[in-house]
């Protein structure tokens, strides 16, 4: 997979793609990441990226043609999602993620400004929020859809079956886990994990599953 971020802060993504998981993805071959500075398209000789509404009002608009230089330059054809990052998008969620991790190829359009000029979004195949917040831009976002897409993608992850299991893809959160020691400052591992059974021990880990989705996320069990 290749994944194409267009942004005035490639700088932001050092960090996080160089590091842990999402660079062991791209070290093995699965994924490559490509930054693009869309102030280098500009076409402007003050490399000037935004611009004020016309109609008037608060705030700077991201100019159409720094955006569609970059985009022609990535030369990848129709084989791919084209995402514009903004809060008014669809909310991220596990099942896009899950669709996300199927393509070839990704573009995150990574805005700073108060708006996009609407003629961007002619270039677009989804709109998409992290949340119901506001981040000061698109970055900490398409980094976020990064890594749950990334860790999707088949060999990313050594323990296959460890991504089925994952809260939300269950459909539910995730049981308590355990490891040594047996006694811990007083606090006891269950006994039922330490039996050996594993039909007591699947029927609890389901509950317990079960109990904590009821308690912390009831909406996740409507329907
Ligand atoms: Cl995708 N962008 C910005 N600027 N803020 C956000 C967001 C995206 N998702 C949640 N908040």
């Amino acid at each position: 997979m290749n994944i194409y971020y267009l942004t005035l802060f490639p700088d932001m993504y050092e960090g996080v793609l160089g590091a842990s998981i999402l660079k062991r993805a791209k070290d093995k071959g699965i994924v490559d990441y490509h930054m693009i500075n869309f102030r280098d398209f500009s076409g402007d000789k003050h490399n000037k990226v935004d611009d004020y509404p016309y109609g008037g009002g608060a705030g700077m608009v991201l100019k159409p043609e720094p955006v569609f230089n970059a985009m022609d330059s990535l030369d990848i054809g129709d084989n791919k999602r084209v995402i514009l990052m903004c809060p008014q998008g669809k909310p991220f969620d596990q099942k896009l993620a899950e669709e996300l991790a199927e393509e070839d190829n990704i573009v995150f359009i990574n805005g700073h400004y108060e708006g996009y000029d609407e003629r961007i979004r002619t270039l677009v195949t989804d709109e998409v929020s992290i949340g119901d917040y506001v981040l000061t831009g698109g970055e900490l976002a398409s980094m976020t859809m990064t890594d749950a897409i990334v860790r999707l993608i088949p060999d990313v992850l050594s323990n296959q079956a460890s991504h089925q299991e994952d809260s939300f893809s269950t459909g539910m959160l995730e049981h308590p886990h355990y490891t040594r020691p047996r006694e811990y400052r007083g606090m006891k591992v269950p006994e039922v994990l330490l039996s050996g059974n594993h039909k007591h021990i699947e029927e609890w880990r389901h509950e317990q599953s079960l109990k904590r989705t009821r308690e912390r996320r009831p909406d996740l069990l409507d329907g």
